[in-house]
């Protein structure tokens, strides 16, 4: 059984593979994305370590000069997802979009490195990817959070990875719905459209990426210009976690003087995503960065400070019993927002439906502080949802309903993680 089943995961992954980079779906989503690569890299890393790696390199094959690892990279031409590198027009050597999305490639990088210690071959790959990791995040804090704040801004729902999230209604609504470009929207002709963003999301989003593209992606003038500018918790999370990781490779491959920069950002992060707790409702929220206030609609981003380390111990009490909270009124673990909000549908992509990949990383979270009853609950609910259903992109925590697109790569690749050893 347990065979047949990491047997099934190898082979999505495999079947997702286009010559060392993964699709996520390829119905869907047909060229690489940057977080679900952190996550398929870990999973190819549990039986198939130079693949692995191969992952990391092509994603950073389409690294910008000034830092940048895009969203999405198109090493091939597809025609079956909108908006493909034409919108874009980043005029990169590699194809690629012009934003990125949640950090989350160093801890994959460090992950690869753990599992490997000692391993000449794996120290040489790890050796020429990690000068591009240091560039990335550099980028992140020059280019995203120049005053210094500990927080960095994301410029569009894309980049937190949680898209269509009720948390980006509000800010949203300062973005117009006119675009330049032609919105022709292909993900709602293969997946239910009940269960993707609508219309006007979709409008707003072009809106962003065609005033983006007018700026010639230059980055101090899309800040500048942008209508949508918040700090996602779980993005800022993620980026903290990395530097953490990143640090710990820096003793084996960096040099002092980026050893320093890292150290210097990392209080200073930790600090800020720290005052995004709200005491009273229990969380972390994210924050708008236009009207300078919190944005109060709890997501399962707001746990991600866990997989961060830097919640205080009280703090990870309190998301605790939060979770617990949120789990009377659900089967399984973790909605994407708190099922007691108004703005929660639970089929809708990231209203309210569960992300292994999330559940994944909030599960190492609490384990980290101890929390180990309620980690292995998240853990146990994750590997019910595929049992129950496969490897579907999202789930619908009442029933465990596979949404979104089947046999997906990253939701493979957490399962791999999650096969007891
Ligand atoms: C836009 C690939 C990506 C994930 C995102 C998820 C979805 C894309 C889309 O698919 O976003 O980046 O077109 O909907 O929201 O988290 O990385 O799996």
């Amino acid at each position: 059984m347990t065979t047949d089943r990491i047997e099934a995961a190898h082979a999505t992954l495999r079947a997702n593979d286009r010559g060392g980079y993964t699709v996520p779906n390829p119905r869907i989503y047909p060229f690489q994305w940057n977080w679900d690569s952190a996550f398929v890299a870990m999973g190819f890393g549990t039986f198939d370590m130079s693949r692995a790696f191969d992952e990391i390199d092509l994603l950073l094959k389409g690294q910008w000069d000034n830092g940048l690892v895009p969203h999405i990279v198109f090493h091939a031409p597809a025609d079956n997802y909108f908006p493909g590198p034409a919108v874009w027009g980043t005029n990169q050597p590699t194809p690629s979009s012009g934003i990125t999305q949640s950090p989350v490639l160093a801890s994959a990088a460090r992950h690869l490195w753990e599992a490997t210690k000692g391993q000449p071959e794996a120290e040489a790959r790890l050796a020429r990817i990690y000068p591009g990791l240091v560039r990335y995040h550099d980028w992140w804090h020059t280019t995203r959070d120049p005053k210094g704040t500990g927080l960095v801004t994301t410029l569009h729902p894309w980049e937190t990875g949680g898209d269509n999230s009720p948390a980006w209604d509000q800010p949203l609504e300062r973005v117009p719905s006119e675009t330049v470009t032609p919105v022709v929207r292909r993900d709602d002709k293969v997946v239910d459209p009940s269960m993707r963003p609508l219309a006007i999301d979709y409008q707003r989003y072009i809106h962003l990426v065609d005033t983006y593209r007018a700026t010639g992606w230059d980055p101090a003038k899309m800040l500048a210009v942008s209508p949508f500018r918040v700090a996602d918790i779980g993005t800022n999370a993620i980026l903290h976690r990395a530097e953490l990781d990143l640090l710990a490779m820096s003793h084996r491959f960096g040099t002092p003087a980026e050893r320093a920069r890292i150290v210097e950002r990392i209080p200073a992060m930790g600090a800020a995503i720290g005052r995004q707790w709200d005491a009273a409702d229990g969380h972390f929220y994210s924050r708008d960065l236009i009207s300078d206030t919190p944005i109060k609609v709890a997501t399962s981003g707001g746990f991600l400070p866990l997989w961060a380390g830097c919640a205080s111990a009280a703090q990870a009490g309190a998301l605790e019993s939060t979770l617990m909270g949120w789990l009377r009124q659900v089967r399984y673990a973790v909605p994407s927002t708190n099922p007691a909000d108004p703005r929660y549908e639970p089929r809708r992509y990231w209203r309210g439906p569960i992300w292994s990949v999330v559940n994944w990383m909030i599960a190492e979270g609490f384990a980290g502080y101890g929390y180990t009853d309620i980690a292995g609950r998240i853990r146990a609910d994750t590997r019910a949802l595929v049992t129950k259903n496969g490897f579907w992109e999202y789930f619908d925590p009442r029933d465990g309903t596979g949404l979104g697109g089947p046999d997906f790569s990253w939701t493979a690749a957490i399962d791999l993680l999650l096969t007891p050893a």
